[in-house]
Parts: structure tokens; C-alpha cells; sequence
């Protein structure tokens, strides 16, 4: 191959590889630092009823709740988040038992391919073996099928890292905002742990099998 080839061929390779303008797109509080919760156990119900960017059913909230003059001596600050290394910031969300958490994500583009990547954990709870299950969708395609998620470590200790999941890569099928799902199923005294919750453009060159594309609707 000549030089011209060579420089043809590497010129193509970088084209391929960089996302369309405009393609990318941004979650809201993608790692729930933007609240600040003092009300135990960390409950959206119980602090004000909302949590910045997202709409949610059930018993949804941020661990751990902050320091304030409510706060009770010798009170765990993170009744739910209790094992695993805080994956972003210092926060992160839970969902016990049956519950949803709801974004429209906006700044999607026609044609361009994504997938959700974001870190998963379990509340140990003292029954690590009792466990949450989580699914989630795009535009009401299911992109990571219902699991059960597992605690990352032993109670009380707060090191090893949260679960990485990637879903499945999929098309938009049209520009502009998709709802992102998050679904718990399980009502037994479980809880799901998420942090960190993002949305790549896939580029030509990764995870090019055409069998894992999916066309979500809005
Ligand atoms: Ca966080």
C-alpha cells in the first residue's frame, strides 16, 4: 500500500470515529449531587419531593443524607447505601423495593447510535442473598433486561466498586428526547443503588453486530 493509500485509509478510520455534531447527549444530575437531603433515611418524599432532573414513583432517594440539627446521634447517614465505593461525587440514588426514576433525555440524532452506561449496586441489608431486580429502557424499548443486582461488598463497608452496566446499542429512530426508565420489580425489602448514569454515542468501529441494534419508539 502507498503512502497516498495509507493516508486515504487513515483519514477515513478518524471520520468513522467521531460521533456526528450535535450527537451527544447529556443527562440531567447524571449522579444525584445536585440535592442536598438532611431528612432521614434519604427519602425524595420525605425532602421536598423532588430530585433535581428526574420524576419518580415509589421510595426513591439520595444516601447519604447531609449533617443538619435533625440528624440523631449515632444515626446511619446512609441507611441504603451501605456497601461499596461511591462510584461519583458523594451520593448516590436508591430505589427500594417497587419503584421507577424518569428522565426525557433530550439531544438525541436521527440515525446515531447509543447506549446508557451506569453503575449498579444492591443495599446488603443483611441478606445479600435477597435481591433487588432492575431493568431499563429507552423510548419504551427495554435496553437491559430485568436482573438482579447484588451487593458489591460486605455490610458497612464502603470500598469495592459499584457494578459498570452497559445496555445494548440502539438507533434513534428521530432527533430530540427519549424517556430513560429505570424500573425496580422486586417489593421485599430490597434496594437498588445507581450512580453515574450516562448515555454514549457508539462510534463505526464498536459493537458493529447489526443484531444488537435497537429502534426505540418515543
Ligand atoms: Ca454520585
Amino acid at each position: 500500500m502507498n503512502r497516498v493509500a495509507l493516508a486515504l485509509l487513515a483519514g477515513s478510520i478518524s471520520l468513522w470515529l467521531i460521533p456526528p455534531a450535535g450527537a451527544q447527549v447529556r443527562v440531567l444530575n447524571p449522579g444525584f449531587e445536585a440535592d442536598r437531603f438532611s431528612l432521614w433515611p434519604g427519602t425524595a418524599d420525605a425532602n421536598g419531593k423532588a430530585i433535581d432532573g428526574w420524576s419518580y414513583q415509589g421510595n426513591v432517594g439520595i444516601n447519604p443524607i447531609q449533617p443538619s440539627p435533625n440528624s440523631r446521634p449515632g444515626q446511619d447517614p446512609a441507611p441504603f447505601f451501605d456497601n461499596g465505593g461511591c462510584p461519583e461525587g458523594r451520593q448516590v440514588l436508591f430505589m427500594q423495593n417497587q419503584a421507577s426514576l424518569r428522565q426525557d433525555v433530550d439531544g438525541f440524532v436521527k440515525g446515531t447510535r447509543y447506549r446508557i452506561v451506569f453503575r449498579e449496586n444492591a443495599r446488603h441489608n443483611n441478606a445479600p442473598e435477597r435481591n433487588p431486580r432492575l431493568r431499563v429502557g429507552l423510548g419504551g424499548e427495554i435496553l437491559v433486561s430485568e436482573h438482579d443486582v447484588q451487593p458489591v461488598g460486605e455490610i458497612g463497608i464502603r470500598e469495592m466498586p459499584f457494578a459498570r452496566v452497559e445496555s445494548a446499542v440502539f438507533t434513534a429512530p428521530g432527533d430530540g428526547a427519549f424517556a430513560l426508565v429505570f424500573e425496580t420489580t422486586f417489593a421485599d425489602r430490597v434496594a437498588v443503588l445507581l450512580d453515574d448514569i450516562r448515555i454514549e454515542v457508539v462510534t463505526g468501529l464498536e459493537d458493529a453486530e447489526p443484531e444488537r441494534g435497537k429502534s426505540p419508539g418515543r
